[in-house]
């Protein structure tokens, strides 16, 4: 059976298609169905990633998978967390919202560099059920940003353990540590392995 995935964000599509296909699933996004984009008004990734996932599937007809995620850092109460994507302004430009997080982090006085990816997956189904997972990496937010692989936030976080950022990482790499791969593990594990699909 087809799942659709209830994302418009690129980098998203790429990276939870490459989750996917050990499982042989065929998938289809939310943008080429030319289904809306809900407006994200919970107040938590899991709530966000609920509406999104539970509007594709109603509209659809067919199970889907939505991500809702973002960059969290310590000196600054875990901004821009779930605005993570408003930060980079109507032009969706990374480097500017990268920019204001190291200028926030400057004005804060803090030395703290912690930071943190969370993702929220949300499989649900066109009778309203629906399954939510949460995944993390924990690591530093640096500057300047390096490499230009990935997407978002990537060039300006190293996860804990290594040296590179997301940014110059291959996408490998990032599967093994990141934030998005732990919560599709878990989702993995509660709803594909004859879990209550
Ligand atoms: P959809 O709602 O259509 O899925 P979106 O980009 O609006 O797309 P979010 O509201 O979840 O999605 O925003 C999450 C933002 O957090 C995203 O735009 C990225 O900038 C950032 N982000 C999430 N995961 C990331 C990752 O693995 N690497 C870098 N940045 C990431």
């Amino acid at each position: 059976e087809t799942l659709v995935l209830a994302t418009h964000n690129p980098g998203k599509v790429r990276e939870i298609g490459e989750l996917l296909a050990p499982y042989g699933m065929s998938v289809v996004s939310a943008g080429e169905l030319g289904l809306p984009e809900p407006e994200e008004t919970g107040t938590t990734f899991v709530a966000n990633a609920e509406l999104k996932a539970l509007a594709a599937a109603t509209a659809s007809g067919k199970p889907a998978l939505a991500d809702d995620s973002g960059f969290c850092v310590a000196a600054l109460d875990g901004d821009p967390g779930i605005y993570s994507a408003r930060w980079a302004g109507p032009s969706k430009d990374f480097s500017v919202a990268m920019e204001l997080v190291h200028r926030k982090m400057a004005e804060s006085g803090s030395d703290d560099d912690r930071a943190w990816f969370t993702c929220a997956l949300t499989l649900a189904w066109p009778d309203g059920h629906c399954e939510s997972v949460e995944g993390f990496v924990h690591g530093t937010a640096v500057w300047p940003p390096r490499g230009d692989k990935g997407f978002g936030y990537d060039p300006m976080f190293v996860p804990d353990g290594d040296t590179k950022t997301f940014g110059e990482g291959d996408a490998d790499w990032k599967h093994s540590v990141s934030h998005r791969a732990d919560a599709f593990a878990q989702l993995v594990a509660r709803c594909f392995d004859g879990g209550p699909a």
